[in-house]
């Protein structure tokens, strides 16, 4: 039987149990379209098509679902750059068909035409152009099963005018084959990380985004050998709670306690975790790494023993081999000093006396800790928001806690939130922004009102590019073009027919959020936050206290007085 292209794609996603599609129509989504309203997908019209890249990406993430992003010949296409290399970077299975210009115009510097794959391939696992429409079916079967296989973003490039064309078709039959296999080092391998493990007295692990799943594996295996248990961004929600010895986050903006304890240690277990930062990797012990991606092993740093397996059945087999330790005071002292650590943040998560006329983020931080549903979905933006979130938000093992880590892009937060507002529509959605990050695609906010996607926005308003202005303080650096204009994010909303609470004292936070998170649709929390607050690294090096001294000299004889007295005003009562 000759069927139509668009149609047969329509019925392969049907068959693939697709649920949603996210873009925006023009040439080759037009005919799909028109097929796609045949069946139960929900399409949805986003504004700006990156956002469409980044809502796909985050929906895939958590539903369990293939993400599906259609994009029209030429600048549709394009526009989808940043958001699927946020998506392919976080490991989410994306479908993305790509049109092109019509056959016999490809080569011919056609109006619209680009080189999708010279674009695309880099930040995709599967890319491919379709040539023929007998073609068709095999390439997108073997699109998804890869996007899901590679945990990635598979593109596939159809020319405009194939959408429309007849070709024999008879039933989907490339649909994707997901299996749950078990994936574990060799016998002589697990001996091996046994061997190493039983010898070492001071063990620390240090996990992230590769223990999903492998939460009671992990935290048996930390009491059975009695190693504290910290994590990188993407492990947080995985391995903050149920844990016995918890030693919090390593990096820049990490805990003291777990930075103290990784260079304390005799030998360090990295499980699951592309920790990007080699800076804060210790030199001085042995380090086993185990990853599902043989790939990672040893990439951000010289490990002793690598081996490729997931977390879950790998920890199984490894604990059999393992001796049970006796001795924790290694562990009880890291997670003491954690507890130290949580101490002083949870000190200032509470409005005191300095903040009477003044939000600062962390108080914002901590009511929004205390207040958002415990199964809720929270996406924060790469700048403040991002290390707010990763300091402050706990996850109970309930809550998901999602952004861009690896990719490290602005505008993530409320672009993700489309995607996971439409997966999880029974959620509570929670999208905290920085004023840059939220302005950067603020026409997508158009796609929650229009959508009726009741995704809750908290925009932490410090009329800066406030993340980088601290990078440049840092690094000696006068931060200059950092500044942004004061906007009243709270007043737009309500212009563009959604709610919106402006917030510029303490005292009226918890209201406001209160009500915000009471009502049934979107929301615009804006949240003037003083902008000095200074994120804390977890410890303070030489370096960047001769950075920081040659940032307050500079900023003193260019005349910023002011700003240098705000800024210590603000933090030396909070930081001492
Ligand atoms: C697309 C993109 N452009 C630029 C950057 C560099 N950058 C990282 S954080 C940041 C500032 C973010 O400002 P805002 O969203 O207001 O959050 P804040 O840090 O002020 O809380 C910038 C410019 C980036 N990561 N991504
Ligand atoms: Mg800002």
């Amino acid at each position: 039987m000759k069927v139509q292209v668009s149609d047969i794609i329509a019925q392969t996603l049907v068959a693939a149990n697709v649920k949603r599609a996210y873009g925006m129509i023009g040439y080759g989504v037009d005919v799909l379209m028109d097929s796609l309203a045949q069946t139960d997908i929900r399409f949805i019209n986003v504004t700006n098509e990156e956002a469409a890249g980044f809502a796909a990406g985050a929906d895939a993430q958590y539903s369990g679902h293939l993400g599906l992003c259609l994009g029209s010949t030429g600048p549709g296409v394009v526009h989808y750059l940043n958001g699927l290399y946020d998506a392919h970077r976080n490991g989410s299975p994306v479908l993305f068909i790509a049109s092109q210009v019509k056959q016999n115009e490809i080569g011919l510097n056609a109006a619209q035409e680009v080189d999708v794959r010279t674009i695309f391939t880099p930040c995709s696992c599967f890319c491919e152009a379709v040539q023929t429409p007998e073609q068709l079916p095999l390439i997108l079967g073997l699109a998804m099963q890869t996007a899901f296989m590679k945990r990635g973003v598979a593109v596939v490039i159809i020319p405009e005018d194939m959408m429309g064309m007849q070709t024999e078709f008879d039933k989907p039959r490339y649909i994707p084959h997901i299996s749950k296999s078990i994936v574990m080092p060799s016998h002589d391998e697990i001996v091996n990380m046994a061997t190493l493990i039983n010898a070492a007295n001071k063990i620390v692990i240090f996990g992230g985004k590769g223990c999903e799943g492998a939460h009671d594996k992990v935290m048996s295996f930390a009491r059975k050998i009695k190693a504290p248990v910290g994590w990188a961004y993407r492990g947080k929600h995985i391995l903050d709670y149920d844990n016995p010895y918890p030693i919090g986050m390593n990096g820049l903006l990490g805990d003291k306690s777990c930075l103290e304890a990784i260079h304390e240690c005799d030998l360090l277990l990295l499980l699951g975790t592309d920790f990007a930062f080699s800076a804060f990797y210790p030199d001085h012990c042995k380090i086993i790494q185990i990853d599902i991606n043989g790939a990672n092993l040893g990439r951000r740093h010289w490990i002793d023993y690598g081996a490729i397996g997931s977390i879950e059945d790998t920890l199984d087999e490894l604990a059999h081999w393992t001796l049970e330790k006796d001795d924790d005071s290694f562990a009880r002292k890291a997670a003491k000093s954690y507890a130290e650590v949580e101490k002083h943040l949870a000190k200032l998560t509470v409005q005191n006396n300095e903040s009477k006329h003044h939000i600062y983020p962390e108080y914002l931080s901590g009511v929004l800790n205390r207040t958002i549903a415990k199964d809720a979905y929270i996406v924060a933006d790469i700048g403040t928001p991002w290390a707010y979130m990763a300091k402050y938000i706990e996850s109970h093992g309930t809550r998901k806690l999602y952004h861009s880590c690896l990719h490290g892009t602005m505008a993530n937060a409320l672009s993700s939130s489309i995607g996971l507002q439409a997966a999880f529509p029974n959620s509570q959605v929670v999208a905290m922004c920085g004023d840059g990050g939220f302005t950067m695609l603020m026409g997508d906010v158009l796609t929650l009102v229009k959508e009726q996607l009741p995704v809750k926005i908290v925009i932490f308003n410090n009329g800066r590019l406030d993340f980088v202005a601290l990078e440049m303080k840092t690094s000696g650096l006068i931060d200059y073009a950092t500044d942004l204009c004061n906007t009243n994010f709270a007043a737009f909303a309500e212009a563009i027919g959604m709610k919106g609470i402006r917030v510029e004292q303490p005292g009226d936070l918890q209201q406001a959020i209160d009500e915000a998170f009471a009502h049934d649709g979107p929301v615009i929390v804006d949240v003037v936050v003083n902008p000095d607050s200074l994120l804390m690294p977890p410890e303070i090096t030489f370096d960047m206290m001769r950075n920081f001294s040659e940032y307050i000299w500079k900023a003193f004889v260019s005349g910023e007085k002011k700003t240098l007295k705000e800024m210590l005003e603000v933090n030396l009562p909070r930081q001492l």
